[in-house]
């Protein structure tokens, strides 16, 4: 049979399981292969949890979370020490994020919730990953009033100084500057069009960086980035972008030490290339940086309802994706952006169309294994040492 008779008998199965049609949009190759995963079972073997596997191949597993969600759940928070060996602060360590205003004025930091953080990962030996220092979204509504050209420098300087100092060595990692390539802005550089950009103009990424490794010499600092993971035009420029900026920074012996990637997944309309984004890593390895995986998830708004068919096809996005990305031995870290659904930003920001809750985690709402879990521990399984 040619590969079309093949793809439509395979496309009837798939419409027979119960509402695929919905992922109608995915590549030819990806359809077949989900059809095919939906008779895979993800089996495990064995007791360890995620950070034990992870552990076992020199790799760290965490995930993100809130003081909110941490501290009004104990067993969330008991999830998240079971399976995790590191925690990302999602609000706490920003500007201003949800209901934490780390930043309430021009000269004021609350500390509150960011200590509560580290101490909740120092409790519970966890290594704590800082995010985010520079980034144009979770800025405090006194910025645009009070920061200027001429005030701008010394207002990086103070808050890396403040923040940073405050947790030095008590960190993992820090991510210095969040997502700050946008080919889709028009400069010839390809940086996106921030406040800090506007502000200080390109030299604003060297003194982030420099600024921070001088406040904390042990952290990994990290640039990180959303957008790299797929096989179209727009992440292909943005993957070169990327890779033009990371040697622009190593020839001028900026202190970096890693690509964040985050890896926000979302089947449905994306073609994923495991060669080309080997490739991608490989060349990132190649400039003597370490590799961490930052904020991954599933979004999983383009995939059908029914929930059976929906793990299966997340789970196997997971394990496609984490199989690929853990050939490549500069990865050092794999980081879930939540670890529960019942509090993944996804809820949200994307939510689905039929308002079914999302499900794009290794944990139900209510904290039971998934397939998704499944995925990710065979992948750290079959992963190659490091
Ligand atoms: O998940 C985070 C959400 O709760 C916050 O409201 C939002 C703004 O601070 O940031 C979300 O996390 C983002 C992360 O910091 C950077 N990459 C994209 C993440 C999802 O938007």
């Amino acid at each position: 049979m040619n590969k079309r008779g093949k793809f439509i008998s395979r496309r009837k199965i798939l419409f027979g399981l119960g509402g695929l049609a919905a992922v109608g949009a995915l590549a030819t190759k990806q359809l077949v292969q989900a059809v095919d995963n939906l008779k895979k079972d993800f089996q495990v073997t064995g007791k360890l949890s995620l950070s034990q596997r992870a552990a076992k191949k020199g790799l760290i597993y965490g995930a993100a979370s809130r003081k909110i969600d941490l501290s009004s759940n104990p067993l969330y928070a008991a999830a998240i020490v079971q399976n995790c060996s590191l925690l990302v602060p999602e609000w706490e360590f920003k500007w201003t994020a949800g209901n934490v205003r780390l930043r309430p004025s021009p000269n004021r930091f609350d500390f509150t919730a960011a200590d509560w953080m580290a101490n909740f990962a120092a409790t519970h030996n966890l290594l704590l990953r800082g995010h985010t220092l520079v980034w144009h979204e979770s800025l405090p509504p006194w910025f645009q009033k009070t920061v200027n050209r001429q005030n701008a420098e010394q207002i990086l300087e103070n808050h890396i100084h403040a923040l940073v100092k405050r947790y030095a060595g008590k960190i993992h990692s820090w991510d210095v500057v969040n997502e700050i390539i946008q080919p889709k802005d028009g400069r010839r550089d390809n940086l996106r069009i921030t406040p800090w950009l506007q502000l200080l103009g390109p030299n604003y990424i060297d003194l982030a960086f420099r600024l921070t490794a001088a406040a904390d010499p042990k952290a990994l600092l990290v640039y990180n980035e959303y957008g790299l993971d797929y096989d179209n035009p727009e992440q292909e420029t943005k993957r070169t972008a990327v890779l033009k900026l990371l040697e622009r920074l190593r020839a001028k012996s900026v202190p970096i030490h890693a690509l964040g990637i985050q890896a926000h997944l979302s089947p449905g309309d994306n073609k994923f290339n495991p060669k080309k984004l080997r490739q991608f890593l490989h060349h990132v390895a190649g400039l003597g940086l370490k590799i961490l995986i930052t904020e991954l998830d599933v979004v999983d708004k383009k995939l059908p309802r029914d929930i059976k068919v929906r793990d299966r096809i997340i789970a196997a996005v997971y394990e496609d994706y984490l199989s690929t990305v853990l050939e490549e031995k500069a990865v050092i870290a794999v980081i879930t952006w939540g670890l529960s659904d019942r509090y993944s930003w996804l809820n949200e920001f994307e939510p689905r169309p039929d308002r079914a809750p999302v499900r794009p985690l290794p944990l139900d709402a209510q904290m039971q294994r998934k397939l998704a879990w499944n995925a990710i521990a065979r992948a750290f399984d079959n992963a190659p040492k490091r």
